[in-house]
């Protein structure tokens, strides 16, 4: 059936003669009931992928692109006199996920599911999701999101589980959305919701009682853990979402005539970063429930279940005082301290224990001893938790450590986002890259065919005048489309150094009102959003958009330097800004970014990347070989030798580097108190003279060195599509299908689709 006959059969009247909601709305059903009749995955053996952010962006475009039906859909809109792009706009995005961590989830279901693998995602439905970020007198401030509809793609099942928490019992009730493969099968993300919660308990922003869980548990994602009440929500959450998780996959294999002797042969349960980790425990509880002894639950624990560790910054590896599980979920703590003791049996060492001397619990310790994989997520990364932070993990369990470099789907981060690239591409290679991502290097043939290379400029072109229209109309920002886009869109961590980069603005602002005139202007573009209690980050917002007013309203410096940072930051935004980017900056300090994948989207899309050689910049690096990135900075031996050594002092890079000096006095200076808040301008320039905790100092100039060779560069027209066009042909790799495949040769060993059970 057509849209038309479809809109006919609802509303009784012709395509054109239709609102744009209804329009939405007839496309949803469409969606639903095109998805509902698609085969599903045969597998015997089914993938639990659990996590408690699945960053999903968007959904109408990429089902219709993974129904094949999307140039279909649009050239019918069009003849009706409709735009497809303008419905998409319609549709709210839920913001599921703080970033990578969610969107890779997100990425994962989408291989999956093109791969004909049985694999369902398990999360909470978060209400209000992460907060939507506001810009007030150049400072974020948080407001809910609110993005559940009447009519969605989420629709309540009849499953639901009950829950205990000590005294308290609450009601888990199951959320589907239908996961589209791309030419493959129709798989599920469950989200687990409560019927008692309660919106309206929410005022002043995000602030909402965070004692009363039966009305609060699923109203956001990561609800601020500044205080004991917000970190024992977290843990309500967790637990909510692993006892719904495990009530749902025992329900299942059971059904398809599993003993759950043999529950490995029927599951493969994924945990991504420590916080499913609690699914461990609970599993042994259940089996236990079930008549099977605790050292078999254990086995068969650590045989269904694998974790995925995503950073090695210790102030991220979760730890939960055991007195908090015990007044959350005191059914666990027996367990937990069963399996505490059965480690202490075994290994005297104290780093390797599940229970400290503090009586805190270390979630990544319980996922490594009783999971039988644990994986990092780029070469760099894995090595360094072999070789440092989890080493004495990997001396008790070396064939568990395994590396799976991370991937994204090219269906959103290319065909949608990114029709004229994916046209011109089709035009030279045909359309087997969509499928086979590793066809992309058939590019590199056409590195010398001058027609392509200019065809490349053109949509970056294109590109760059789409997000100008997008953020004038959308945000009022007035973009100069004949600059560099120099764009840096992440979350905001001291770790990833936006204040670096905003440094070095400073820099090329004061030299240009020094009369250094740069060879081509130059955009600089943010986005990101700052962990409500994180203070130097809500700082570093705050200096951004500062700055942001000075040059941009300053007529000596405006024609060559604009800054600006995009507001509310998100997968939507993403798909237009990835597009339009020239410079993608990727500055962590080398060791602490464990992958990165905005990185992956970026080069994807032709953009060139300066940036450190940390998480999967390094494989960037050697694909796309030296002439075709900007490398700088420590390396992660140096950086990690710094640490060690207690040596990085950033009082003598600031008094004896005048460049440096002046960038940070500028932050304290009278054309930023003038317009910013002194209280916090100060406390950033003080930390970094006296802490720098991230080194931004040491690297500045040549990461400065570095920016103006790539500006230098971009003059050269012809060379640069060269770059744009081997970054393109390089990024098969990045695919998330070759991520995913390797997940299933290594770990889960569910079949594809051809293999029947
Ligand atoms: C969490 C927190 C929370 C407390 C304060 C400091 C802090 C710092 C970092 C994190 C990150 C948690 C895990 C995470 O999101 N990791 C990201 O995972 C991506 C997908 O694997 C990867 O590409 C990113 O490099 C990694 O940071």
């Amino acid at each position: 059936m057509t849209l038309s006959q479809y809109a006919a059969g609802l509303y009784g009247k012709a395509l054109q003669d239709c609102s744009d909601r209804e329009i939405y709305s007839a496309l949803l059903r469409m969606t639903a009931e095109k998805a509902a009749s698609r085969r599903r995955s045969d597998c015997k053996k089914k993938i639990y992928y659990i996590s408690a952010e699945f960053l999903i962006g968007k959904l109408l475009g990429n089902n219709l692109i993974n129904l094949g039906i999307y140039d279909e859909v649009r050239s019918e809109l069009c003849s009706a006199g409709k735009s497809l792009a303008g419905i998409e706009e319609l549709e709210p995005e839920p913001s599921l996920g703080n970033g990578g961590l969610g969107r890779l989830a997100a990425c994962f279901l989408d291989s999956m599911a093109t791969l004909g693998l049985a694999g369902d995602g398990i999360g909470i439905a978060y209400h209000f999701g992460l907060f939507r970020q506001e810009f007030c007198s150049r400072m974020q401030a948080e407001c809910p999101n609110p993005w559940m509809e009447r009519e969605g793609w989420m629709t309540p099942t009849d499953v639901c589980y009950p829950v205990s928490f000590g005294a308290l019992s609450v009601q888990g009730h199951m959320y589907d959305i239908p996961v589209i493969g791309y030419e493959g099968v129709v798989n599920h993300l469950h989200l687990f919701d409560l019927d008692t919660v309660d919106e309206s308990i929410v005022h002043d922003g995000i602030k909402f009682d965070q004692t009363d869980i039966a009305k609060n548990l699923t109203l956001f994602l990561y609800p601020d853990d500044s205080s004991e009440e917000g970190r024992l929500l977290r843990i309500y959450q967790q637990y909510f979402m692993v006892s719904c998780a495990a009530q749902l996959i025992l329900d299942e294999v059971m059904k398809k005539g599993c003993k759950l002797h043999d529950l490995a042969d029927y599951a493969a349960i994924q945990i991504n970063d420590t916080h499913p980790t609690m699914i461990i425990p609970e599993l042994i509880r259940l089996l236990q429930q079930h008549g099977i002894g605790f050292e078999e639950a254990v086995r068969i624990v650590t045989d269904t279940c694998a974790y995925t560790n995503h950073t090695i910054l210790a102030e991220a590896l979760e730890t939960w005082p055991l007195e908090y599980l015990q007044k959350a979920v005191p059914q666990l703590v027996p367990v937990i301290r069963q399996l505490d003791r059965k480690i202490r049996q075994q290994y005297d060492a104290e780093n390797v224990q599940i229970i400290d001397s503090r009586q805190h619990v270390h979630m990544a310790h319980l996922d490594i001893h009783f999971t039988h994989s644990t994986n990092g997520v780029a070469d760099l990364h894995t090595e360094i938790l072999k070789n440092n932070e989890l080493n004495s993990f990997y001396r008790l369990y070396p064939d568990r450590f395994n590396n799976k470099t991370n991937g994204i789907t090219f269906r959103r981060w290319l065909l949608h986002c990114n029709p004229g690239l994916t046209q011109a591409i089709e035009s030279r290679i045909g359309p087997g890259f969509k499928k086979n991502a590793e066809e992309l290097q058939k590019l590199k043939e056409f590195s010398e065919d001058n027609a392509f290379l200019e065809r490349l400029l053109q949509i970056r072109q294109n590109n760059k005048s789409a997000l100008a229209e997008y953020l004038a109309r959308t945000q009022g920002i007035r973009l100069n489309c004949s600059a560099i886009f120099d764009i840096q869109i992440k979350r905001l961590h001291e770790y990833k150094r936006q204040q670096m980069n905003a440094l070095e603005l400073i820099h090329r602002y004061l030299d240009i009102k020094r009369g250094n005139l740069p060879e081509t202007p130059v955009t600089a573009l943010f986005g990101a959003k700052a962990a409500p209690a994180y203070t130097i980050a809500k700082d570093i917002i705050h200096l951004i958009l500062c700055l942001q007013q000075i040059v941009n309203q300053d007529p000596q410096t405006a024609p060559w330097l604009q800054i600006f940072m995009v507001e509310n930051y998100n997968v939507t935004h993403a798909e237009k800004l990835i597009p339009a980017c020239d410079i993608s900056e990727q500055i962590s300090l080398a060791s602490k970014e464990a992958s990165g994948t905005g990185n992956m989207k970026l080069m994807l899309n032709g953009a060139v990347t300066l940036g450190t050689m940390d998480g999967a910049n390094v494989e960037i690096a050697q694909l796309v070989g030296p002439e075709n990135i900007y490398t700088f900075g420590a390396d992660s031996k140096t950086v990690m030798r710094r640490y060690e050594e207690q040596s990085y002092h950033p009082e003598e890079y600031y008094e004896s580097d005048p460049t440096i000096r002046e960038a940070i006095d500028f932050i304290t200076g009278k054309e930023m108190m003038q317009i910013g808040c002194c209280e916090s301008l100060s406390r950033l320039s003080r930390e970094l003279i006296r802490k720098d905790w991230f080194m931004a100092l040491p690297d500045f100039q040549d990461y400065s060195a570095a920016r103006q060779r790539a500006y230098h560069d971009y003059r050269n027209r012809r060379s640069w599509a060269q770059k744009m066009l081997a970054n393109i042909s390089n990024a098969g790799f990045f695919s998330s299908d070759r991520t995913i495949a390797e997940y299933n040769r290594d770990i889960w060993h569910a079949c594809a689709s051809e293999d029947m059970i």
